[in-house]
């Protein structure tokens, strides 16, 4: 049976985060930067949306220039909201790793994936796959992503750099061949400007070019590890195996409310499947909790969150019920506006058995 390899990467995404909590920046050029203090437009960008790069502003630039090169055409210069980003990677990561067989996260907005068990090795059933996978990231947090599909790394990654933004590539193991040949060379995963200069001086511009030369010519000018890796790469037989990632920190499910509302009751009752869900989690995966929190979507999708956690871990699903409704009792006094969805996370996952007495975990530790 073919490998179904898959990669998924979220489109600009800082920016497109921002653009969600705040649909009124759409069309307009949207810079996340980090400041870093010394003169108030120190710093540099994190990263654009394509309004921005369209003017040339890029990832690492400094965020002066950035202005410079925006000036009149009404920007918004963001500050980078670390911890906001990262509890939006989790949900999506929690949510991708129960749609495919494995899924190994390489970083704050991409993964690989494996789904040749639950296709058959059929891409046309694979290209389904992604079209759910880019649908259920849309719903659950209104973002967009590029997926490509291929038969190893390399050939996935390629094709999700290509359907930037927003779209799907899949290259089935009989079009590998021609998909690669025509590409530079550095389009490869792992070919920075270095490795791309040295193969210019070796005449190889193409991955076709590169295909074709003789393993003991790459071998000796990079070395036996990295110029197998290249004529691997080129011809799209990289047998890196996708590896399911890190264990879990953290387990959430979010629910979107039958209306808005601003009554913790509701939220509370809509959420007890999501509790189970989380307790079958945490019983599968033999671990417990310390910290539970409280999440709520406003309206204006802003996202709200109120924690508690306790001084050792628990694993007790009475325990969240009993302090969830709390927490969204003090949620929604803050929020100062309705609730579109709702959800509940736990994290701070330890194992079972080091867990200690009832009466211990019943004492919080704030
Ligand atoms: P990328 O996936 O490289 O970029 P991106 O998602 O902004 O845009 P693209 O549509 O091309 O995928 O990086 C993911 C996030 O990581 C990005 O949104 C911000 C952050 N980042 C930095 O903070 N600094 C950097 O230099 C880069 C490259 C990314
Ligand atoms: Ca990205």
């Amino acid at each position: 049976m073919p490998k179904v390899i898959g990669h998924v990467d979220l489109d600009y995404f800082y920016a497109q985060v921002e653009e969600v909590e705040n649909p009124s920046l759409k069309g307009r050029p949207v810079v996340v930067c980090v400041f870093s203090g010394r003169t108030e437009d120190s710093g540099v960008v994190s990263t654009a949306n394509y309004k921005a790069r369209g003017f040339g502003v890029h990832s690492g630039m400094p965020i002066v220039q950035a202005k410079k090169r925006l000036k009149g055409h009404d920007p918004e210069v963001i500050r980078m909201d670390h911890e906001k980003y990262e509890a939006i990677s989790n949900r999506i990561m929690e949510e991708l790793g129960q749609m495919v067989d494995v899924l190994e996260p390489t970083g704050i907005d991409e993964a690989f994936f494996d789904i040749t068990n639950s296709t058959g090795g059929d891409y046309t059933r694979a290209r389904r796959l992604a079209e759910s996978i880019k649908a259920a990231i849309m719903k659950s947090e209104n973002l967009t992503c590029s997926i490509g599909i291929g038969r190893s790394k390399v050939v996935a990654k390629l094709g999700s750099d290509m359907a930037k933004p927003g779209g799907i590539t899949v290259i089935s193991p009989g079009t590998t061949k021609s998909f690669l040949e025509p590409l530079d060379a550095s389009k490869l995963y792992g070919v920075g400007p270095k490795t791309t200069t040295a193969l210019e001086e070796m005449g190889i511009r193409t991955i076709g070019e590169l295909a074709k030369t003789s393993p003991t010519e790459l071998e000796r000018r990079f070395g036996r590890k990295f110029g197998g890796y290249l004529l691997a790469a080129a011809t799209g037989t990289d047998a890196d195996p996708v590896v399911a990632g890190l264990e879990p920190t953290q387990f959430s499910r979010i629910v979107t409310l039958g209306r808005d509302t601003r009554d913790p009751k509701e939220m509370t009752e809509q959420l007890s499947e999501g509790v189970q869900y989380i307790q079958g989690k945490l019983t599968s995966s033999g671990k417990s909790f310390k910290t539970v929190t409280a999440i709520g979507i406003l309206v204006d999708l802003s996202t709200k969150t109120k924690s508690k956690t306790f001084e050792t871990a628990v694993s007790d699903l009475t325990l969240i019920r009993e302090t969830v409704p709390a927490l969204f009792d003090e949620l929604s006094r803050t929020a100062g506006k309705e609730f579109r969805r709702a959800g509940i996370r736990v994290s701070g996952l330890e194992d079972v058995e080091n867990q200690t007495s009832l009466p211990e975990f019943l004492r919080p530790a704030r």
